[in-house]
């Protein structure tokens, strides 16, 4: 069975930990060689890299390590995001000296990922190749995922918000200013992708989408994350165009996200924070939503002109027992539409 997941950050990677477990459950205790069990369901994650930025001269790729880590086990279970036992001895010396910026926070052992990451792609290699081999010291090929950048080619989602000091009255900065620093605060106007006019979807992910068996979208941010791999040339035509079921799982629990700054970016879209409003921006390719127990009798638009097949249940991923549930829920989901 292959599996198709888009996934953006602390959202996609507690969600994508929930279904290696499950899958892990599932399968027969006999030994086998690593990545050799053939019970054992490919997962493909196609990851978000509009959020990526250059900080010091590294390159960084929040969602994609957000996954990695933890995957591999390697994540800051607090925040969701970097490494655990973190020490922040470069930063500090950075701000010793002055350099800007401080805002975003990067550990020592965070940072050798972008220097390892900065160094391959400096030496020729596409970001599939190095997000491949920095994935297999973390393991991802043992738990039958691969991880893929949406895109090869270097993009930026920027958020353009108001300022009367401004020429026009706007001005637009890199998305995590506006996430980390200023907390998604400042009202969005709207989010563009510097680069995406040039981007072509990375090797391997259309295909991904087209052969699956199902198409899983994660609690991520419908937005930023999902929304962004989304305008990835090809990416939203080959998710109409699959013949695998599309299931998607709510990051909106009862009005709220249920982490980050979802409102924020709704609100940019004009879109109220409910499970209703992010399920319509998959309206075109959407076969299953999950929902919380909360948002129980809200898609009944969808549901009635679309035939979505909408199921509600306890939705809140607290830990990684009831990420394992939920995800379970979103695979039981899918299977029972590829028989339908
Ligand atoms: N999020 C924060 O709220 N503050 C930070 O300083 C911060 C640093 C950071 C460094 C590396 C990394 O991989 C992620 C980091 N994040 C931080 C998370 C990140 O900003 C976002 O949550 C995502 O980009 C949105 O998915």
């Amino acid at each position: 069975m292959r599996i198709t997941t888009l996934a953006g950050g602390v959202g996609g990677a507690r969600f994508l930990r929930g279904l290696v477990r499950h899958l892990d459950d599932a399968l027969p205790a006999e030994p086998h060689e690593p990545g050799q069990d053939p019970a054992r369901p490919e997962i493909t994650v196609i990851g978000n890299t509009g959020d990526d930025i250059t900080l010091y001269g590294l390159r960084v790729c929040p969602d994609l390590d957000t996954v990695m880590y933890t995957l591999g086990g390697g994540i800051h279970e607090g925040q969701g995001w970097g490494r655990d036992g973190e020490t922040h001895v470069v930063q500090e010396e950075l701000a010793a000296y002055g350099v800007e910026p401080q805002w975003f926070g990067m550990g020592d052992r965070d940072i050798a990922t972008h220097v390892a990451r900065t160094r391959w792609l400096g030496q020729g290699l596409s970001l599939s190749e190095v997000t491949s081999r920095l994935g297999d010291r973390w393991g991802l090929p043992r738990q039958g995922v691969r991880l893929l950048p949406m895109t090869d080619d270097p993009v930026e989602t920027h958020v353009v918000v108001e300022d009367q000091d401004a020429e026009g009255g706007q001005r637009a900065m890199h998305f995590q200013e506006w996430w980390v620093r200023h907390q998604a605060a400042l009202p969005a106007e709207r989010f563009v992708v510097a680069g995406m006019d040039r981007a072509r979807p990375a090797p391997g992910v259309l295909e991904a989408i087209r052969t699956a068996d199902l198409v899983i979208l994660p609690p991520s941010n419908p937005v930023v994350s999902i929304g962004i791999i989304l305008t990835v040339p090809g990416v939203r035509d080959a998710l109409r165009g699959t013949r695998a079921p599309v299931v998607g799982v709510s990051p909106v629990i009862g009005g709220r996200p249920v982490r980050g700054h979802a409102d924020a970016c709704l609100a940019a879209l004009g879109l109220p924070t409910t499970a209703d409003a992010v399920a319509g921006l998959y309206a075109d390719f959407l076969d299953g939503w999950l929902v919380d127990d909360a948002d129980e009798g809200a898609s009944d638009l969808l549901r009635r002109h679309r035939g979505l097949v909408v199921e509600h249940r306890p939705l809140m991923m607290s830990d990684v027992p009831t990420a394992t549930v939920i995800a379970g829920a979103a695979l039981d989901l899918g299977r029972r539409l590829q028989r339908a």
